[in-house]
């Protein structure tokens, strides 16, 4: 890694000119609304570290969007920091399939320690816990933070990105989705009648970070992954209260239990797909058993925003467009060029896949298992397949290729009742749950194919020629 910790990551941020630095910001809408109103209609999605926030001491910092730009992305997992995002799916690809998953190692000390709160000494006010957007229900500690829990039966741990609202000094309400595996383990514990163990770290290894909203299957552990994939073992301490392994490298981390039926109000928070539509309701607690934090603790949030003003769903975009693509190959789906899971569609609602047709339904195939994958089937929307001469990271050529190759009588086709869930802003409340989907068929209809209209485009050779002759004058 070109990388030792996550401080000096963030070093590295700054010496790339990708930090913006405030001081003396106030952590009720202010700190929020600066990232907000900075990052729009900016190409590249800035990361913001405040200091000295209004009623807290220099020192207790928070980092706002920390992975939200291509650039950013590529340092935290060690590519080229001019790779494209085609590049980085493509490698990615390469060393999942190249590398091992690589079980965390154990470790007695860590900066963590510094810091150990326990009964009456626990404030998680103590940092500057930001409210980000107006109709925010509260302050989150939680979003760009990593959930960690265990599941009571098989021992397997699991990591996911889940939003944590603060209720008060030792309260937090924590939000997970149905059918996510950190709800499905939680459920466990609360159907046996026990409280679940969680923790929850905060500005942990950047690449840890990115553990959070990895769609990996169920069963499969997030630092085993991770660990494989960076050629080195995540740290672990094991947790004072509840036993958990957390990761050594965070600045801040908060274990605690949530116990079954004990619930209180979480919410609305400014949500990925831009909306607030799941609103405020009564959510399972944590109840705060200890804090630990580095001195000087650096908090990390990640308010998602209306896509792409942030940048907050490329980085998750990126890795779904790779778990798509690896279950199309796993499902046995031949000569798929290229899966593009749109930022624009949050990273869930809308998939475009380009595929080199072979037989007649081969473009169905591609998009119905795309849409019901793993990593596709939550909370999607439209699934576009295109022909391989269409670049799916090229959005002018994908509705190029769809107003004028598909037919939409024959060429969409509509699943009902498909797994979504109350954070879909287009289903009503009441009837939330469930939701459609359109697989859109843009490629050329395959038994016409060789009589389609052809392209009106310069041929690459008769192109090449033109540039040869003309030169420069050309790109003027
Ligand atoms: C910035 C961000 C915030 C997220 N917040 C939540 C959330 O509050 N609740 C949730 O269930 N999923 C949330 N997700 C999605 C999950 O983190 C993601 O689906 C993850 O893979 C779930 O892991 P799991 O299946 O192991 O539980 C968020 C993702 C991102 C990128
Ligand atoms: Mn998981």
């Amino acid at each position: 890694m070109s990388y030792t910790d996550f401080r000096d990551w963030l070093n590295q941020v700054r010496d790339m000119g990708e930090l913006k630095e405030f001081k003396g910001a106030h952590w009720d809408l202010e700190l929020g609304t600066i990232c907000d109103v900075s990052s729009k209609d900016r190409r590249t999605k800035p990361a913001f570290l405040f200091d000295e926030v209004a009623g807290y001491p220099a020192g207790y910092r928070v980092l706002v969007n920390p992975v939200n730009s291509l650039k950013r992305a590529a340092l935290t997992v060690d590519m080229p920091l001019d790779i494209t995002e085609e590049g980085f799916i493509r490698e990615w690809r390469r060393r999942a399939k190249a590398t091992h998953p690589l079980a965390p190692i154990l470790v007695a000390s860590s900066p963590l320690l510094e810091n150990v709160h326990t009964g009456d000494d626990i404030d998680v006010l103590e940092f500057p816990v930001p409210r980000y957007h107006e109709l925010d229900g509260g302050r989150y500690i939680g979003s760009a933070s990593i959930t960690i829990t265990q599941d009571p039966e098989t021992g397997w741990v699991n990591i996911g990105t889940y939003r944590v609202m603060v209720q008060n000094r030792n309260t937090l309400a924590f939000y997970i989705s149905p059918g996510k595996h950190g709800r499905i383990i939680r459920e466990k514990y609360h159907a046996m009648g026990k409280p679940c163990p969680v923790a929850v770290a905060i500005g942990p290894d950047p690449i840890l970070y990115l553990a959070g909203f990895l769609d990996l299957p169920h069963g499969q552990c997030e630092y085993d992954y991770i660990g494989g994939l960076a050629g080195r073992p995540v740290e672990v301490l094991r947790g004072p209260a509840t036993g958990l392994p957390i990761p050594a490298g965070a600045e801040v981390v908060i274990e605690g239990e949530s116990y079954p039926d004990d619930k209180m109000v979480e919410g609305p928070f400014g949500e990925w797909t831009g909306y607030y539509a799941s609103s405020s309701r009564l959510e399972p607690t944590i109840r705060v058993k200890t804090v630990l934090h580095r001195n000087n603790p650096i908090l990390c949030g990640n308010p998602p925003t209306r896509p792409p003003v942030s940048g907050h769903t490329l980085f998750p975009s990126l890795l779904q467009s790779v778990m798509i693509w690896e279950a199309l190959e796993e499902a046995g789906v031949p000569d798929i060029r290229c899966v593009r899971s749109h930022e624009l569609g949050g990273y869930s609602f809308l998939c475009i896949v380009s595929i080199k047709q072979r037989y007649p339904g081969h473009a169905r195939q591609a998009g119905l298992v795309a849409s019901q994958c793993r990593a596709g089937a939550y909370m999607g929307r439209y699934v576009i397949v295109v022909d391989e001469d269409i670049d799916p990271y090229n959005t002018d050529d994908v509705l190029w290729a769809m107003s004028t190759r598909s037919e939409p009588a024959q060429d969409i086709q509509i699943l009902r009742r498909c797994w979504s869930g109350p954070l879909d802003p287009a289903v009503p409340v009441g009837l939330k749950g469930h939701n459609s989907r359109a697989i859109i068929d843009a490629c050329r209809p395959y038994e016409w194919i060789d009589q389609f209209p052809k392209v009106s485009d310069p041929s690459p050779a008769l192109a090449a020629k033109i540039i040869d002759k003309w030169g420069p004058r050309l790109f003027d």
